[in-house]
């Protein structure tokens, strides 16, 4: 047979997982593999309600479609409801942190993973059409782990699986396993499967795009802004400035970020002197993408953004991190300014 047009060999997440399970040999339980099926049921049910979100929203569909009477619920409550739910219900899990549970919550049985999530990252930019995500991280609890809160302040080096989810024109979502490569799928939403179509995710080396919310400059700390005027009035003869490009959506600049290539910060300030983003589900999951990748990611006070322990599960850091040769430059500029890890 010549080769069809038609790609009939196709890797969906759920064969990607499978295959994940038999290289880890006989051994391997088949509970990561579940746990994962029950993520990817809940980023295809956000995914159909972000897509919805918009018609009920913008149309009035809220009056037909809450039949109950209820306040149309936000997607943040509606992404948070579905990933407690599918958590729950896959049976694997003990412990989960979201940004939207004050505290963690421990569910019955005898799960043997903690999950973090961020279920909708940046929804206030939902109204505007700017593509939000989820962002997650699983860790396995030790033997001895009670299953409480205090399991989850761990390090993101800790982390077996982590990534993130972009709901823009299709679902995409980014998935790396601990020492492993990282891999996109878009959601072919005829078939309702995740299909691998960025197999082995290399973040270029180096590249001229720089993403922060300048109008944080004011608060900023004096080696950051040596390092941001050091790419915007580029010293060397010849040396081009960067390019800004900032989404305000994390996914949407993390995704770019991957993709292109450059520098995304969020420093810690005078105004957040411990940063925006959250450790446990936002900057550790991303900078285990990031590091799988190719590239660094690291902390306000140039520490690994990887070997940061959380004192409270929803504890804060300043991050920068993308491109390998770009985070190198930010540490050299700190260096200079007496900020060594
Ligand atoms: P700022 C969205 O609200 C978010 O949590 C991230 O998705 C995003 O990177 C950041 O905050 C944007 O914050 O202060 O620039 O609006």
């Amino acid at each position: 047979h010549g080769d069809s047009e038609v790609k009939t060999d196709i890797i969906t997440l759920t064969r990607f997982l499978t295959e994940e399970q038999h290289r880890l040999g006989p051994h391997a339980t088949g509970d990561f593999t579940l746990l994962c099926h029950a993520l990817q049921f809940s980023f295809k049910s956000i995914a159909y309600y972000i897509r919805r979100a918009t018609l009920i929203n913008l149309i009035g569909l809220a009056g037909s479609s809450n039949m109950t009477g209820d306040d149309q619920k936000k997607l943040d409550v509606i992404g948070n409801e579905i990933f407690v739910n599918t958590m729950r219900g896959c049976g694997k899990v003990k412990v989960l942190v979201s940004e939207e549970e004050e505290e963690a919550i421990i569910f019955p049985g005898h799960g043997k993973y903690a999950v973090v999530c961020d279920p909708i990252d940046g929804s206030s930019n939902l109204d505007a059409g700017v593509s939000v995500g989820t962002i997650f991280g699983i860790f396995k609890l030790d033997d001895d782990a009670e299953g409480k809160a205090k399991d989850m302040l761990k390090p993101g080096t800790e982390l077996v699986a982590s990534g993130f989810t972009m709901y823009g024109a299709s679902a995409n979502l980014v998935l790396t396993m601990k020492g492993g490569s990282v891999n996109g799928f878009t959601l072919d939403t005829a078939l309702g499967e995740f299909i691998l179509t960025h197999p082995d995710m290399r973040i270029p080396k180096s590249k001229g795009i720089y993403s922060v919310n300048e109008g944080n400059s004011l608060y900023w700390t004096e080696p950051c802004k040596a390092y941001f005027e050091s790419i915007k009035y580029p010293q060397q003869p010849g040396a081009k400035p960067y390019s800004a490009r900032y989404i305000g959506s994390m996914v949407a600049d993390a995704y770019r970020t991957l993709c292109y290539g450059g520098l995304f910060a969020y420093p810690a300030d005078k105004k957040s002197p411990k940063g925006k983003l959250r450790i446990l589900y936002e900057c550790a999951p991303m900078a285990m993408v990031m590091e799988n990748a190719g590239g660094l990611a690291i902390t306000s006070d140039q520490r690994r953004m990887l070997e940061v322990v959380p004192e409270h599960i929803h504890d804060r850091s300043g991050i920068f991190m993308g491109s390998y040769d770009e985070v190198t430059k930010v540490t050299e500029v700190f260096k200079k300014h007496g900020v060594v890890a």
